[in-house]
């Protein structure tokens, strides 16, 4: 990735002014442009990122939803007494006046964070225990958002985890077979239509009111928290892109797909993608005990349901995406898309095979 931009510029209008020290590029993440840069002046980092506006198409209100989320967490947490708090939530800087975006004379919208130093991030759990945590982070992180009235975020994409949605998109791709691609993953668009009647469980469950609609991050996998470099604790939950009104049942959903097997998303060897049912009784233990009082008998019922349907439908959209030929998500070599997805169905079988153990799992926490 080469900087493409000029940043002393973009920085300046962040009021970080011009004269950096340096311009790193980010390589994570499927989204976005970020850059990590660093203040001469005083050696302080910030993470620039250029939002992506094929896959959001209002930059401002995505911002503008940070905002609003990331002012909720900070007052939750001073009103707790919590320590440390300003690497606990994700900092946005003012572009000018009430602003925390800037758009550049080439249309592309910016936005600046404060970077959190002396952290990792983890793109597996290892242990139980990080499993564990990791869980407890992203349950804690719905909690601290469950008084934020859902109707002051915006929907930023929508049919966001709306399976059958997901599904109709790929049916569409298989059917225009845009980049003859179709014919070469017919094994993974059997594995999909076969398991196409159940893509509506959640929204049904929603639809006849046994779980509620809240305020979600609709992408809780592991690599989007911060652990602090010197005590290992979850530390920070980022990329909050898209936090808007969801069910609970999603964000374990993207727990199970990326908490519960030792491999990572694009594991080519696909012997090693399967569920590893400790790493699994980390996870529930660590978010059940974080939700407990919030969390309803119905969407404790269907957590490993949920686990399963998500890991689908992200195969599901890797999968549309290749045939489309990789317009959404950055790809690092050819077929990535493809091996991702095949990935994701590898788990979706495994999570299929050990679904009562889990259940059993999920029963006794
Ligand atoms: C994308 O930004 P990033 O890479 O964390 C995607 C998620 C997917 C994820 C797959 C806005 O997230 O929905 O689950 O890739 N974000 C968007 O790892 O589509
Ligand atoms: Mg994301």
């Amino acid at each position: 990735l080469i900087v493409h931009a000029d940043l002393p510029a973009i920085a300046d209008c962040f009021g970080l002014g011009r004269d950096l020290a340096r311009v790193e590029p980010l390589r994570r993440g499927h989204i976005h442009d970020s850059y990590v840069v660093t203040r001469r002046s005083d050696g302080r980092r910030y993470l620039v990122q250029r939002i992506n506006q094929t896959v959001f198409a209002h930059p401002e209100a995505v911002v503008e939803n940070i905002r609003r989320v990331t002012e909720h967490l900070r007052r939750r947490l001073e009103r707790a007494g919590t320590a440390d708090c300003a690497r606990r939530v994700l900092t946005l800087v003012p572009a000018g006046t009430g602003r925390f975006w800037h758009r550049d004379q080439s249309g592309a919208v910016w936005r600046v964070y404060r970077f959190i130093e002396h952290t990792r991030t983890h793109s597996t759990a290892d242990t139980p225990d990080l499993a564990c945590a990791a869980g407890r982070a992203f349950g804690a992180f719905q909690r601290l958002l469950a008084d934020l009235p859902a109707t002051e975020l915006s929907e930023t994409i929508a049919h966001f985890h709306n399976t059958p949605v997901r599904y109709a998109a790929l049916e569409a791709a298989v059917a225009a077979d845009g980049c003859g691609r179709a014919a070469a993953a017919g094994p993974e668009i059997d594995f999909s239509m076969r398991r196409r009647a159940e893509a509506g469980v959640l929204l049904e469950l929603h639809a006849r009111g046994a779980v509620p609609q809240r305020v979600v991050h609709n992408d809780a996998k592991i690599d989007n928290l911060l652990f602090d470099d010197d005590t290992g604790q979850a530390l920070c939950v980022v990329d909050l892109d898209t936090v808007m009104p969801g069910l609970s049942l999603f964000d374990f959903g993207d727990m199970m797909r990326s908490m519960t097997c030792r491999a990572a998303e694009d594991e080519a060897d696909l012997d090693r993608v399967q569920v590893d049912v400790a790493l699994f009784a980390g996870l529930a233990r660590g978010y059940i005990e974080a939700t407990r009082g919030m969390l309803l008998p119905a969407e404790r019922a269907h957590l490993v349901e949920a686990g399963r349907l998500i890991t689908l439908e992200q195969g599901v959209r890797f999968l549309t995406d290749h045939l489309r030929g990789d317009a959404y998500y950055k790809v690092r070599r050819p077929d990535h898309n493809l091996a991702r997805c095949r990935t994701q169905f590898r788990l979706v079988a495994s999570i299929e095979a050990h679904a009562d153990e889990m259940k059993r799992i999920v029963a006794a926490v």
